[in-house]
């Protein structure tokens, strides 16, 4: 097996109950291989950054200790958001289907990669208030490789409007 990490994984979601479909995502991380689930941050609720009209995403970060290497754990994330990530319209209209869940890799140790599909660290996590926040949450003393702590990453934005929801739960 090889030696575990401290994995940070991103939640985010705005189609639905994504509180509800949050807080499931977690127990799924927490069940998946040569994974130990170490702590859930509150859940946010936040203003879509990027294409901004849209709804408010719900948005929130699981620290993850995992002897997965960063491919294997992307592909259980994908696995996890097909199980989760989808609503069906009963005509079709959504076939494609919106997706209600969104898994990312933030942080994986200090692993630097930057392939098709895989960029680890997250290139835009240390820009995006609604990742930044929660990390801190679980991990407060995290640091991106090639950027610096993400403390001082989160002073550097905009965080006005990251609004807590829920308490971490024990
Ligand atoms: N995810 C995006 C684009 N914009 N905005 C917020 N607030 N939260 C997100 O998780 C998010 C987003 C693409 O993955
Ligand atoms: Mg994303
Ligand atoms: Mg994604």
């Amino acid at each position: 097996m090889n030696s575990p990490a401290i994995a940070a994984v991103g939640l985010g979601g705005n189609v639905g109950d994504s509180a509800r479909v949050l807080g499931q995502a977690f127990e799924a991380l927490a069940g998946l291989p040569q994974t130990r689930l170490l702590a859930t941050s509150a859940l946010y609720r936040t203003p879509a950054w990027g294409l901004e009209d849209q709804a408010d995403f719900v948005n929130a970060v699981a620290a993850l200790e995992t002897a997965l290497e960063p491919a294997a754990l992307l592909g259980h994330l994908f696995a996890i958001e097909r199980r989760f990530g989808r609503v069906r319209a009963a005509d079709g209209s959504d076939r494609w289907g919106p997706r209600t869940l969104d898994l990312d890799i933030l942080l994986h140790g200090e692993a630097v990669i930057d392939e098709p599909g895989l960029r680890i660290p997250h290139p835009r996590l240390h820009e995006r208030a609604f990742a930044l926040v929660p990390l801190l949450d679980v991990l407060p003393e995290a640091v991106i490789p090639g950027v610096g702590p993400a403390r001082e990453a989160l002073a550097a934005v905009d965080a006005g409007g990251v609004r807590r929801l829920h308490r971490p739960r024990p």
